[in-house]
């Protein structure tokens, strides 16, 4: 029953439908709330027409879901875990086409999907299908129990990654989705119901509504959902704690964050600016844990920033596609005028403003990559999250200074650090206010190792064993 048809022959090229329906108990299906339409940001081009899923669909996606429960639950996990590593595997063979998808309607460089993305995606399925079978033996008792029918939103700034994230644990503890992509970047989500299906899934066990925030909504509120996951806004985010307060759901939050990358005197200078280049610049800094804020150790202040000011004139930006582009598009004009917004309070409130010489595309979003110095704690560019390739560059003096500074906003979501010292690494760590420390590198991700934030960049953790704790009754 597990045998799986090959991948369909050369589908390196994306063959885009014009319009999409939503996926309810194995089927596309016509949405009765307006269809909207979904842009390449590198060109404003439309892509496709996606269904717009009202209350009345998320209600029968969710109705689907609840009567595939009592199969799916009872199935065994080494069961569940047959389905879960095909889906992995069937990911890995339309990987390419995945990847393009992906550029397209997000604007993210190819580099980036093909090479980091879909990688992980695909490494994500892999990891929970091992974990279905062994439920009994994670430290949870001997026999958990899975909750429900989980209602799963994400963002736009990695669709297939955050559809990984949430999916693939709640399936394999046994609990059945409705998940609701964003809404400028449906389409990766809708390719993977077409996986869905391919890999035999049963009908019911996921289901996916494209809408806006209203469908989300209505999804987040539905009685009969079981566990609420949601990754976007700190926003938002207190709005769906509003609606789960009082009932008996679950809730995992992953909002906003303003990461701290902490360069120490001591640091290998050339590491530390590719560490810096990537924790800010990778995917047009839409990443919730984006070291979006450098602090510099005094002493080395000058010598960083020529050197990182050397490198930045080496980024290139561009069209998405080309295998060469480090820089993509921005994901949306509200995206885009957001950032530009911020960056102008930025030179009002008196930092300095920096970047390459670089030509922006006449069609598309684009922000060239930006650095501001001579910011302030105070500056609203060291407090909010930009999402955007924008570095508020900030000094200390002392470990214990950079811990202070680190540690003063509201967010808690990651920090880095670049020293030589093994000890001093170790004490940062320790004082940090932040769910991921990285030390020596950043934004590096693994499907074992929980990650998820402090403060008002939420609760619950994702990934590794506590990623499973957060779909079962324990
Ligand atoms: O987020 P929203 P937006 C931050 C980032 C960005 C800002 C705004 O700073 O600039 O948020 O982005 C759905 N009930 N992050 O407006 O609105 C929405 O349809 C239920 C950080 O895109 O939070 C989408 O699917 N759902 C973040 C998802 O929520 C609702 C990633 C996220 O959209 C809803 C994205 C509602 N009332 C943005 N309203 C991160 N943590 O990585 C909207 N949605």
């Amino acid at each position: 029953a597990f045998e799986y048809a090959p991948a369909p022959e050369s589908r390196d090229i994306v063959d885009l439908s014009p319009s999409y329906g939503l996926f309810i108990d194995g089927e596309f299906v016509d949405g009765s709330a307006a269809s909207f339409k979904t842009v390449n940001p590198a060109t404003e081009e439309k892509l496709a027409d996606i269904a717009g899923a009202s209350s009345d669909d998320v209600d029968r996606a969710v109705q689907a879901a609840r009567k595939a429960f009592g199969g799916w639950s009872a199935l065994p996990g080494s069961e569940r875990a047959k389905y879960l590593f095909r889906v992995a595997r069937l990911i890995q063979e339309r990987a390419r086409e995945l990847a393009v998808l992906e550029t397209l309607d997000n604007g993210k460089p190819i580099r980036e999907s093909r090479d980091v993305d879909l990688p992980l995606v695909a490494a994500h399925f892999f990891y929970y299908a091992g974990w279905a079978d062994k439920l009994g033996h994670a430290g949870f008792g001997a026999d958990p129990r899975p909750l429900g029918v989980a209602g799963q939103v994400i963002p736009w700034n990695f669709p297939l990654l955050m559809l990984a994230w949430k999916i693939a644990p709640a399936l394999a503890c046994g609990n059945t989705v409705v998940l609701k992509p964003a809404e400028t970047t449906p389409l990766t989500a809708l390719l993977f119901a077409e996986i869905c299906v391919q890999a035999g899934l049963p009908p019911g066990v996921v289901n996916i509504v494209t809408g806006a925030g209203e469908t989300g909504a209505a999804l987040v509120a539905h009685p009969d959902v079981n566990k609420v996951a949601f990754t976007g806004s700190t926003e938002v985010g207190r709005l769906i704690a509003r609606t789960v307060a009082g009932t008996d759901k679950k809730l995992t939050l992953e909002l906003g964050g303003k990461a701290a990358n902490i360069v120490f005197e001591d640091a290998a200078i050339d590491q530390a600016v590719e560490g810096i280049v990537n924790g800010i610049f990778f995917n047009q800094g839409h990443v919730c844990c984006a070291g979006s804020r450098l602090l510099v150790q005094e002493s080395i202040q000058d010598e960083l920033l020529t050197a990182l000011k050397r490198r930045l004139g080496t980024l290139r930006l561009g069209d998405p596609l080309d295998k060469n582009t480090d820089i993509g598009a921005i994901n949306s004009a509200e995206q885009l005028a957001k950032i530009r917004a911020l960056s102008e309070i930025g030179e009002q409130e008196g930092a300095e403003r920096w970047s390459p010489a670089c030509e922006l595309p006449g069609k598309g979003y684009w922000f060239p990559p930006t650095l501001f110095t001579g910011v302030a704690l105070s500056h609203r560019i060291a407090r909010e999250e930009i999402f955007g390739p924008v570095l508020s560059v900030l000094t200390f003096r002392t470990p214990a200074e950079a811990v202070e500074k680190a540690n003063n906003t509201p967010y808690g979501l990651s920090a880095g650090i670049w020293t030589e010292k093994g000890s001093r690494i170790l004490w940062m760590a320790d004082r940090l206010r932040a769910g991921v420390v990285w030390a020596n590198t950043f934004n590096r991700f693994d499907p074992a190792s929980p990650f998820g934030g402090y403060k008002e960049s939420g609760y619950g953790r994702e990934g590794g064993l506590l990623g499973l704790e957060a779909y079962l009754d324990v």
